[in-house]
C-alpha cells in the first residue's frame, strides 16, 4: 500500500471533479475513483434518446471560473445530454484533472479506521488506498432501479434501462418496442423512440405532469448578454429556493381572481420550464391553490390528446409537483400516433414478462426491445452499494436502517472524516444541482483547510446536531404538499425502503445561511480530535 493520501473521493460527475480540482488547489493530494471510462457521472451513463437537463444550460454550469464560463459556449435551451458530457470532458481538460482519476474502478468497500484516524478503501480491482478523508460524489440518481417483474430475465430481446444505456445509441428502426415507465426519463425518450419505431406499446402505472420545454437553438445575442451579466445572475440565482434565476411571482393563488391564474399559466406554459410551478408561492402548501394548477395541465392534456379514452388515462390525478414535475418535447402529442399503444397499469402491475413482450391485465402484448425507463434508487443508493463502514465497524447501511441520517446532508454521526457531497438531507435534487454541488464542495475544501491549520485529526457531528438537523428536515418537509404523495423523495419507489423525506426542502438561501452560520460558530454541531 502507498502512502495515504489526503482523499479518496468517489465518483467523478460534476461533483467530483470539483472536488479534485479545489483539494489540488488547496496542496492536498487526492484520487478519484470511477466506475465509468470517462467523467460525467449522470450524463455519463443516461444516455438514452432525448435525454437533457431540465434547467436551463446557462444556469446548469460551474459557476467558479469566470474564464470558464466565457469560453464555453451552450447551443440551445435546454443541453442534450452529449452537449453536458462534451462540457464535463471540457473541465476535465482544461484543469487536467483525469491524472488523478481512476476510471473502471468501483469502491467496495470503506472502512474507518480509529488507530490510523483515516480511511481504508477496497475497490474491486482488489486495491486498497489509505486516504485520512472519504467523500462521495456519487450523484443522487445513479443507482438504477430495475423493478422485479417476474419474467424479466426470459424477454428474449435486448432490454435497455435509461440510466445505463449503450454507448454506441440503439436504433429503434422497424422495430416493436415496449416502455415501462412515464417519469422525466420516459417522457423525454418516448417522443423520439416512437419517430424511430415501428410500434411503441407504453406501461403507465402514474400518469404523470409535463410542461413544455420549447426548447430552441440560442441566439448567440442572448448568450453574449447572458455571459456579461453572469455574476448578477448567479448571485440571484443564490436567493432563489432552487437555486435557479426565475421569476417568482410572489402572491398566493388562492388570492388571485380565475383570470389571472389562467394568465399567469398561459404565460408560463407558453414560456416553458420549470417556472410553471412558481406562477404562485402556495401550489406546494395549498391543497386548493395546487388544485388550479393541476387542473390548468390537466385541461391541457384533454386538449392534446385526441382519443378521450387515451386522454383520460394520461391525465394526472396526483399533487402537481408533488413528484418531480417534467418538462417535455411532444410527450401527450405522441399519443396521437397511431403506432402509439398506451396501457393502464394503475391498479394491476405487469403480471410478467415473457419472452416475446408482457401480459398486463390478462392481455399479451408484444415487442422486440424493451425500455425500463423505471427511475433510481435515488439519493441513498449508490452510497448502500458501498459498505461504509464507521467506528466500531458501524455500517452505513444499519446506521440509516430507518432512513437516512446527516448533520446538514453533508456528514454523518458515528462516520468521522466522511463527507457526502449532495447527500441526503441537502436541498440537492430540489435544487439546480451545479450550484448546490459548488457549495458543497467549497464547504468540504475550506472545512479540510481550517482543520489542516487547527492540527486536527478527526472531525464528526455529534449525533445531536445530527438528530436536530433531522427533525427539522421532517418539520419543514411537512409543511409542503411534496412529502404527502409516493414519489422517490421520500423512497416510495423502492419496495422496502423506510419512508422518510429525503431531501431539505427548506430552499437553497436558508441552507447555504446555516452552512455559513456552523462555520462562523466555530464549526458547531462538529467535534475534533
Ligand atoms: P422516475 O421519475 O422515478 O420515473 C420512473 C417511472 O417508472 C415512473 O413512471 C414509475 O411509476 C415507473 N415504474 C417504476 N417501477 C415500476 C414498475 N414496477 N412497474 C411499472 N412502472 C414502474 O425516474 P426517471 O428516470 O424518469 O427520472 C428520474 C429523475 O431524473 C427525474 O425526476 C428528474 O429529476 C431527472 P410510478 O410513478 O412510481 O408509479
Amino acid at each position: 500500500m502507498t502512502a495515504p493520501l489526503d482523499a479518496v473521493i468517489v465518483g467523478a460527475g460534476f461533483a467530483g471533479m470539483y472536488m479534485l480540482h479545489r483539494l489540488r488547489g488547496k496542496g492536498f493530494t487526492a484520487r478519484v475513483i470511477e466506475a465509468g471510462q470517462g467523467v460525467g457521472g449522470t450524463w455519463y451513463w443516461n444516455r438514452y434518446p432525448g435525454a437533457r437537463c431540465d434547467v436551463e444550460s446557462v444556469q446548469y454550469s460551474y459557476q467558479f471560473s469566470p474564464e470558464l464560463e466565457q469560453e464555453w459556449e451552450w447551443t440551445e435551451r435546454y443541453a442534450t445530454q452529449p452537449e453536458i458530457l462534451k462540457y464535463a470532458n471540457h473541465v476535465a481538460d482544461r484543469y487536467d484533472l483525469r491524472r488523478d482519476i481512476q476510471f473502471g474502478t468501483r469502491v467496495t468497500k470503506a472502512q474507518f479506521v480509529e488507530a490510523d484516524n483515516g480511511w481504508l478503501v477496497e475497490t474491486d480491482k482488489g486495491e486498497r488506498i489509505a486516504a485520512r478523508f472519504l467523500i462521495t460524489a456519487m450523484g443522487c440518481l445513479s443507482s438504477p432501479n430495475t423493478p422485479k417483474i417476474p419474467g424479466l430475465a426470459e424477454f428474449a430481446g435486448p432490454t435497455y434501462h435509461t440510466g445505463n444505456w449503450p454507448h454506441e445509441g440503439v436504433d429503434f428502426t422497424g422495430k416493436t418496442v415496449g416502455v415501462i415507465g412515464t417519469g422525466s426519463s420516459a417522457i423525454q425518450s418516448i417522443p423520439i423512440i416512437a419517430r424511430q419505431a415501428r410500434h411503441l406499446t407504453v406501461f403507465q402505472r402514474t400518469a404523470n405532469y409535463t410542461v413544455p420545454a420549447h426548447n430552441r437553438p440560442l441566439d448567440p445575442a442572448y448568450v453574449r448578454e447572458v455571459k456579461a451579466g453572469y455574476r448578477e445572475m448567479r448571485r440571484r440565482a443564490k436567493t432563489m429556493p432552487a437555486g435557479i434565476d426565475l421569476r417568482i411571482n410572489n402572491v398566493p393563488a388562492v388570492e388571485a381572481s380565475e383570470e389571472e391564474r389562467r394568465r399567469q399559466y398561459q404565460e408560463r406554459w407558453d414560456y416553458g420550464g420549470l417556472g410553471f410551478m412558481a406562477s404562485f408561492n402556495d401550489l406546494l402548501l395549498n391543497d386548493e391553490a395546487n388544485r388550479t394548477a393541476a387542473d390548468f395541465v390537466r385541461e391541457k392534456v384533454r386538449g392534446i390528446v385526441k382519443d378521450p379514452k387515451t386522454a383520460e388515462i394520461l391525465t394526472p390525478t396526483n399533487i402537481i409537483g408533488c413528484k418531480r414535475l417534467c418538462v417535455d418535447s411532444g410527450y401527450w402529442e405522441t399519443f396521437n400516433r397511431p403506432n402509439v399503444t398506451l396501457v393502464d397499469i394503475r391498479d394491476e402491475p405487469i403480471e410478467r414478462i415473457t419472452p416475446t413482450g408482457a401480459r398486463a391485465k390478462g392481455q399479451d402484448y408484444t415487442f422486440d426491445c424493451l425500455v425500463l425507463a423505471t427511475g433510481f434508487d435515488a439519493m441513498t443508493g449508490a452510497l448502500l452499494k458501498v459498505d461504509i463502514r464507521g467506528r466500531d465497524g458501524v455500517s452505513l447501511r444499519d446506521a440509516w436502517s430507518e432512513g437516512p441520517k446527516t448533520y446538514l446532508g453533508l456528514t454523518v454521526a458515528g462516520f468521522p472524516n466522511f463527507f457526502t457531497i449532495t447527500g441526503p438531507g441537502s436541498p440537492s435534487v430540489l435544487t439546480n444541482m451545479l450550484p448546490s454541488i459548488e457549495q458543497h464542495v467549497d464547504w468540504i475544501a475550506d472545512c479540510l483547510e481550517a482543520l489542516r491549520e487547527k492540527g486536527v485529526a478527526v472531525i464528526e457531528p455529534e449525533p445531536e446536531a445530527q438528530e436536530a438537523w433531522a427533525v427539522h428536515n421532517g418539520s419543514v418537509a411537512n409543511i409542503t404538499l411534496r412529502s404527502t404523495c409516493s414519489s422517490w423523495y421520500v423512497g416510495a419507489n423502492i419496495p422496502g425502503k423506510p419512508r422518510v423525506f429525503m431531501p431539505y426542502i427548506g430552499g437553497l438561501p436558508a441552507y447555504i445561511e446555516r452552512c455559513e452560520a456552523v462555520v462562523a460558530k466555530g464549526y458547531e454541531g462538529f467535534t475534533f480530535v
